[in-house]
């Protein structure tokens, strides 16, 4: 498999995630991707490069330009921080309301972000363009027909990420930043299976018809992102019937998630697509620590080669999955099954 790498992203290590009011350890860490490109290198038969830098313009396909620019100054600000000023930026305000005025930096963090888990740093700029760089350099590989499959490598993750809102470790959308892209050249499926719904997609292609999303995931009634990812939630306007939402309830199991897989694919078949976006999240393994679900590592051999029999050209990109010891190997399965 070709792998795109984000080379960028290590400096981007945010302290802890506030839970319930209280600062916890981050599972969203560097290490995540360390873990993940060392038990590739060791299954071998994957290659590595790093992208070339993207344009803010290239965001600005998917993303707000005033979101954009926010991440962007947020960091450049915190780099700057001398003394006892923090060096991370977590939003405590939210503006909301019929004429929600978001003025000066504290009511933004919270204008563009959706919740405390999503912290700033003065190197996650640079971290989300890499993730943004090494997406649009899969897209372009795909496009040209160069590359069938592509892997991008990547963290701080991309799905759970809107319009002009970071949320869930995300900050740009990397599958949709692929969708669009690869949308001028025919229709595309996103089809996501982190264990978490696929919020930013839904969200980002609501009303249109030309691209389909799925997303098999935990019940939102008791799972993250709680606020999207219902059943009924399927598309408005042109989009209408484009998108499709498959719920599963926790301690899902092989058993369980086996068919709804199925269903997943079949809603992609049916749909006729040119091109496959796979948002991938281990997080749907046994021993995941906020997942809820019962996989077992030989499974995700299983979906890859599910994945494989749609025959599209696909650039898969990496989402959740936060136990170090177990999401190496269900990458390397995955992408052998996929292969
Ligand atoms: C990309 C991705 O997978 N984002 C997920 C964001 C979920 N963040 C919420 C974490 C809540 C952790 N709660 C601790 C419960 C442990 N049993
Ligand atoms: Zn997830």
């Amino acid at each position: 498999m070709r792998v795109i790498l984000n080379p960028k992203h290590e400096a981007h290590a945010p302290p802890g995630e506030i839970e319930n009011g209280l600062l916890i350890p981050c599972y969203e860490c560097p290490a995540r991707l360390t873990v993940i490109r060392t038990a590739l290198e060791t299954a071998g038969g994957h290659t590595f490069e790093e992208p070339p830098v993207c344009s803010e313009d290239a965001i600005a396909t998917i993303h707000d330009p005033a979101y954009i620019t926010y991440l962007r100054e947020t960091a450049a600000e915190i780099r700057r921080a001398r003394g006892s000023t923090p060096k991370v930026q977590f939003p405590t305000v939210f503006p909301y309301g019929p004429n929600p005025r978001a003025g000066g930096n504290r009511a933004l963090r919270g204008r563009f972000c959706f919740d405390t888990y999503t912290p700033i740093l003065g190197a996650t700029f640079a971290a989300a363009l890499g993730g943004a760089s090494a997406s649009l350099h899969a897209a372009e590989l795909v496009a040209a027909g160069t590359a069938r499959q592509v892997y991008v490598l990547t963290r701080p993750p991309g799905h759970h990420a809107e319009r002009d809102r970071c949320g869930g470790y995300c900050y740009f959308n990397h599958a949709a930043l692929v969708a669009e892209r690869l949308s001028k050249l025919g229709r595309v499926a996103i089809l996501d299976i982190d264990v978490h719904h696929g919020n930013g997609a839904q969200h980002l292609f609501y009303e249109r018809g030309d691209v389909l999303t799925v997303s098999v995931h935990g019940d939102p009634a008791g799972l993250y992102p709680f606020f999207s990812g219902y059943a009924d939630e399927t598309g408005t306007g042109a989009g209408l019937g484009a998108n499709v939402n498959l719920l599963l309830q926790p301690g899902t199991g092989v058993k369980e998630y086996r068919p709804a897989l199925f269903a997943a694919l079949d809603a992609v078949r049916t749909f006729a697509p040119a091109f496959l976006v796979l948002p991938f999240g281990a997080d749907t393994h046994e021993a995941d620590p906020i997942g809820g679900f019962k996989l077992p590592t030989p499974f995700f051999r299983e979906m890859g080669a599910a994945v494989r029999e749609l025959g599209l050209p696909t650039v898969t990109t990496q989402e959740g999955g936060y136990n170090l010891d177990v999401i190496g190997p269900c990458i390397a399965e995955f992408l052998k099954g996929f292969e």
